[in-house]
């Protein structure tokens, strides 16, 4: 958006009423109004002054506040049209094949933000080192809501050239990792990642879809992808089973395809329909058909899901950091309205349970905030050598952990924010009830909570549960040495004795594989707490420490108070018995 166009929006902001009754004819109540989302927020830019160098956060800080500016107009501007999904056709009226996708207004812009605001470059980018991810996490948290979900198809752009570079295929990084890190947006490329069919869903092991050599000796692929968010995209990594290679996820290999040829032409790939999504509609997620794709191997014809974990975790990456920037755009929206809506003869943020209810939703998004920032910051230093094994370790489990209680909480906090707008807040056109829906997509998106769960205990039976427990007790150490936070009274006990008990239980449980599954989202639930409880303590220390600024800890003191401890464990008896008890229509 231009300059211009941005502060016509701008201007566009629903007018201030004059008093909270209104004259009649006028509308009595205002809405919510955002300022720039860079500067107005706090958690942002006091993380970025803890952990990037000075030079480094100013070298970034007029992409932030331009992005910032646009977020708060983008919001502006979508609630004065109509929603827009994209559209497939086809058919020709001739009879021709052409499955032509049409996208919405904010989706052809797409391109150019992204390129604009290097979304996916500035992550690989080596000007600003091991900084690299937060700098680009940082663009990302303040554009998505803007995308409309734009971020969706730029983070499988993103895992694919993470995939491509570990996988050290040289021939493909040539040929696509210049388009895929293009600044410039007519040589942008996107890609898509299809791994989901009908017949495996998360169960990627049991993908149907088949390579085949053709009489040439290229790699032909033929089956069905069930879920391909980005096939507006120009390549895709996708799993296939070498014809004659046997079943199981090990036998699978990773391809590369290109979406068009050299003539723009499909490569052999058929859009069956668009998805009538729950959230999200703005991407045009499809269920294909590959009827021969063109495509090539990108490393060993086996082994497919290991080689493009890299990918998935970078898109778990962009879940957490997305679910987190829907979280910020409800609880911003949530406290203007309540220091604008007066009930009772107050303001909403008067009544001491409106403010404890938001105050609470708050702490909960800081302490997130943390732990997804310093996985960013992980990520950064594993991908530019600065890391030792200890934190690429770390690395391993915090991603998954981020992922799924982002998730969660980012449903949660989109559901508490309509609610805190009463009756309108279920209304079409405020937009909140938009964010609730698109929030949905965030424990389900790149791996369900359980599936997440068990991958957080596959990342602990490699590496255990001591290295975790011993960086959240180094951060402890570190915030409980600043006399400030003590003399404040902070809880870094419960913080101790959340990690303890996580850590207690999963010994306990070690040796009976049903039980530790069945309370693995509890063990999961409370690392991700405890760790990011401890992170929370050490940014309050440096916050009162440099700044004198005393608003983390409260943050920490309201989530610590929530208590950090979600270990539950399950009768396996009881389960079984209360499953078995619910009846089915007949016979699966
Ligand atoms: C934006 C809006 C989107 C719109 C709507 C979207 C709706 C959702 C649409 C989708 O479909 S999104 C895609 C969601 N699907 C997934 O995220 C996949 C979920 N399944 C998993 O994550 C499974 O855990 C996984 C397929 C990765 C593994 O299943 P298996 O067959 O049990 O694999 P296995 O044998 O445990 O692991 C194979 C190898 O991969 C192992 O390495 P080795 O071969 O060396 O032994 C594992 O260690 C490795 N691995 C697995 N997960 C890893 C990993 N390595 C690193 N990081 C990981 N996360």
């Amino acid at each position: 958006m231009t300059r211009s166009s941005e502060d016509s929006a701008r201007e566009a902001q629903p007018p201030l009423a004059t008093g909270d009754t209104g004259r009649e004819g006028e509308f009595p109540q205002q809405a919510p109004r955002l300022g720039n989302q860079y500067r107005d927020d706090r958690v942002l830019r006091g993380f970025l002054d803890r952990a990037l160098p000075r030079e480094v956060h100013s070298a970034i800080d007029g992409d932030l506040d331009a992005l910032g500016a646009h977020a708060a107009a983008a919001w502006v501007a979508a609630r004065a049209r109509t929603p827009e999904v994209p559209v497939l056709t086809q058919w020709s009226a001739w009879g021709e094949r052409i499955d032509r996708i049409e996208s919405t207004r904010t989706w052809e812009r797409g391109a150019a933000y992204s390129a604009r605001y290097g979304l996916v470059a500035a992550g690989h980018d080596a000007t600003h080192g091991a900084h690299a991810r937060v700098d680009q996490f940082a663009r990302v948290y303040l554009h998505h809501v803007a995308s409309e979900f734009y971020t969706c198809p730029l983070a499988m752009s993103d895992g694919a050239a993470t995939a491509l570079k570990a996988a050290a295929n040289h021939a493909l990084l040539d040929r696509a990792l210049p388009r895929l890190l293009s600044r410039d947006p007519a040589t942008l490329w996107l890609s898509g990642q299809w791994m989901t069919e009908t017949a495996g869903g998360s169960d990627v092991g049991r993908t149907e879809s088949v390579a085949r050599r053709d009489a040439d000796g290229r790699w032909r692929l033929h089956g069905r992808k069930w879920f391909t968010s980005a096939i507006v995209g120009e390549m895709a990594l996708t799993l296939a089973r070498p014809e004659g290679a046997e079943d199981g996820a090990a036998a699978l290999a990773m391809f590369y395809v290109e979406a068009r040829d050299a003539a723009g032409r499909w490569n052999g790939i058929r859009i069956d329909r668009l998805k009538d999504k729950l959230g999200t509609r703005e991407l045009p997620t499809s269920e294909i058909h590959l009827d021969g794709a063109l495509a090539e191997p990108v490393g060993e014809l086996a082994h497919g899901v290991r080689l493009i974990a890299p990918m998935l975790n970078v898109t778990r990456m962009w879940n957490a950091v997305c679910a987190l920037a829907t979280m910020r755009r409800c609880l911003a929206l949530a406290f203007d309205y309540a220091q604008r809506r007066r009930a009772f003869g107050r303001p909403l943020i008067g009544h001491p349970l409106h403010r404890a209810t938001l105050a609470g939703l708050q702490a909960e998004f800081e302490a997130a905030f943390e732990l997804v920032f310093f996985v960013a910051q992980l990520l950064g230093r594993v991908e530019t050598d600065g890391a030792t094994a200890r934190e690429k370790a770390l690395l391993r489990v915090l991603t998954p952990l981020a992922k799924l209680w982002t998730g969660k909480l980012a449903v949660r906090i989109a559901s508490e924010a309509c609610e805190a707008f009463g009756g309108v807040g279920y209304i079409e056109d405020t937009g909140m009830p938009l964010l609730l829906r698109d929030a949905q997509v965030y424990p389900i998106w790149e791996g369900t909570t359980n599936v997440l769960a068990l991958d957080v205990l596959r990342a602990l039976d490699v590496n255990g549960i001591d290295d975790l427990v011993a960086a959240a007790d180094a951060l402890l150490g570190e915030a409980g040495a600043d006399a400030s936070l003590r003399e404040a009274g902070a809880d870094l006990h419960s913080v101790r004795a959340a990690l303890d008990a996580a850590r207690e239980w999963q010994l306990a449980h070690a040796a009976h594989r049903d039980a530790l599954e069945a309370g693995a989202r509890g063990l999961a639930l409370t690392l991700a707490r405890a760790f990011a409880a401890a992170l929370l303590a050490r940014h309050a220390a440096w916050a009162v420490r440099e700044r004198g600024d005393r608003v983390p800890l409260a943050a920490l003191s309201l989530f610590v108070g929530h208590g950090l401890t979600r270990l539950a464990t399950a009768s396996m008896d009881w389960t079984a018995v209360l499953a078995s008890a619910q009846r089915s229509a007949g016979e699966p």
